[in-house]
């Protein structure tokens, strides 16, 4: 392959689920391609010496000569575009492009694009399954599930796609039919230089846009050039024109669409303000989207939520447990924290901490003193977090997820509820997310 001129040579970066996902389409399509990866044994090492022997790759620290050859470099989203030896192959006239790029330039169908610091997954599975219902063929992925690239398909009427800041960093054009930014907190603070650059990254899934989605509850939400593209938003508040919202009649709260009324607000399975946002989200989506009322409505009715986002485990003692695994970032844990406490009768003991990412912890201390009876810590991050909260609430510093399902179980009243909701990623402790909240209802299933 080294003989093939540059102009027509490719380099995936990073062999993880994305960088396999590249690899699958360049050889498709016949384009010249090698990989690398700073990893001696990336993921996906195996498989691709197994199903394309012929490819060369490139194991360890990135050689800026190698990189070179090529005049696109696919980057994986794990691999921060700062990385010097990217940055020296960029200063050598070489694009970095990525996996979201080359699929927005491929897709034949309208693509709906949700990004946002929290509830992209709970709100694209949502889509995903209204515009099921209406009869489309759709595909759902991208950062959720199936890597985008692997949901090109021209019979698919409809990509229905979560993006995370690190895919849009390398997405120049998305061309959306609807794109949103659900909300913005921090989050990935150890890989940006702070709020602004992770928003300005976030901010890019608008480029080409044909259509807005805003949360009216959150500025940041909203793109610069919103003039001359028709734009609906979403908030807990009245709607008026071109808005979702709710409304209450009679005592009885509706999800509603400027002036008329959707869906009783009890008839959702989901729990808490923050999912009433959501179910508000998809349909301001949907809609923009040409997807009829009756049956979004219809999935709203069926949708249980997703494993790990607040969901119920069991009851022990009159007291319920929550797995909120997915909570990794401070937002995230204030939206439960809110949700739930305030849905209950008792007040909440929560489980926290792990690897905070560089975040500051201090939003969470006033949720955190008028909602929670104790708050249990382990990982990385429990002193940092538990400085943060102080003197709020009884803190008690644990080191494995079983001693804190042990002190929760001791602490919790009648009536109370039991969170785990970090605030935090696991992997300073646990393989992903998931690992972490099948371990907690585990331990909590193993209650006596
Ligand atoms: N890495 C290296 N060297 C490399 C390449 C990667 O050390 O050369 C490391 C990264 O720093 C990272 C890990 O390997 O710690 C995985 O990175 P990757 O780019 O290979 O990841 P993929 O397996 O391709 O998975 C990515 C997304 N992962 C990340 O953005 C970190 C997956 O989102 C996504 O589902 C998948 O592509 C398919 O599109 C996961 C995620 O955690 C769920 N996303 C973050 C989040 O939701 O907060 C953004
Ligand atoms: P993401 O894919 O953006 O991580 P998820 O739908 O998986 O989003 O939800 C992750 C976590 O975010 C949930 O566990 C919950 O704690 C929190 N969350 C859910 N909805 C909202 C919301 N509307 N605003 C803030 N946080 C939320």
């Amino acid at each position: 392959m080294s003989l093939i001129a540059s102009d027509q040579f490719r380099i995936v970066v990073g062999l993880g689920k994305s960088g396999m996902s590249l690899v699958r389409f360049l050889a498709s399509r016949g384009i010249a391609f090698a990989v690398a990866d700073t990893r001696e044994q990336p993921p996906e090492l195996d498989t691709l010496r197994r199903d394309y022997p012929q490819v060369e790759v490139r194991c360890g620290e990135l050689d800026v000569d190698f990189l070179c050859r090529a005049n696109e470099l696919y980057v994986s989203p794990g691999l921060a575009l700062a990385t010097p030896a990217l940055q020296a192959a960029a200063a050598r006239g070489v694009k970095l492009s990525g996996d979201i790029e080359l699929f927005a330039r491929n897709a034949n169908a309208p693509i709906i694009a949700i990004s946002g610091s929290n509830a992209k997954s709970t709100v694209t599975t949502l889509v995903g399954e209204m515009a099921a219902k209406a009869g489309k063929r759709v595909a759902v992925g991208g950062n959720l599930g199936t890597p985008a690239l692997d949901l090109l398909d021209d019979s698919i009427e409809l990509y229905v796609m979560e993006l995370s800041s690190f895919q849009l960093e390398t997405t120049d054009q998305l061309n959306a039919e609807v794109a949103t930014v659900l909300n913005i907190s921090e989050d990935h603070m150890d890989r940006y230089s702070g709020l602004p650059a992770y928003h300005l990254a976030k901010h890019r899934i608008f480029r080409g846009a044909h259509q807005v989605v805003v949360n009216r509850q959150d500025a940041l939400s909203r793109p610069l050039p919103v003039e001359g593209r028709p734009c609906f938003s979403f908030g807990l508040n009245t709607p008026d024109f071109k808005a979702f919202g709710l409304r209450e009649v009679d005592g009885e709260k509706y999800l509603a669409f400027e002036f008329q009324n959707l869906l009783p607000v009890r008839e959702l399975k989901i729990r808490g303000a923050h999912n009433q946002s959501n179910a508000l989200a998809a349909l301001a989506l949907g809609h923009a989207a040409g997807l009829p009322f009756e049956p979004m409505l219809a999935a709203l009715r069926e949708f249980a939520g997703l494993a790990h986002r607040c969901q119920w485990v069991r009851e022990h003692n009159a007291v319920s447990w929550y797995d909120d695994s997915k909570a990794t970032n401070v937002g995230a844990a204030l939206a439960a924290i809110e949700g739930l406490g305030a849905d209950i009768d008792g007040k909440l003991v929560l489980i926290a901490g792990g690897d905070g990412k560089g975040a500051d912890f201090a939003a969470l201390r006033d949720p955190v003193a008028r909602y929670c009876r104790a708050v249990v810590l382990l990982g990385r991050d429990a002193q940092r977090l538990g400085q943060a909260l102080a003197e709020q609430v009884p803190q008690i510093y644990v080191n494995t997820l079983d001693e804190a399902v042990l002190q929760c179980a001791a602490l919790a009243q009648p009536g109370d509820a039991v969170l785990l909701s970090p605030a935090c990623a696991s992997l300073d402790m646990f393989k992903n997310f998931e690992q972490r909240g099948q371990l907690f209802a585990q331990a909590v299933e193993g209650l006596a």
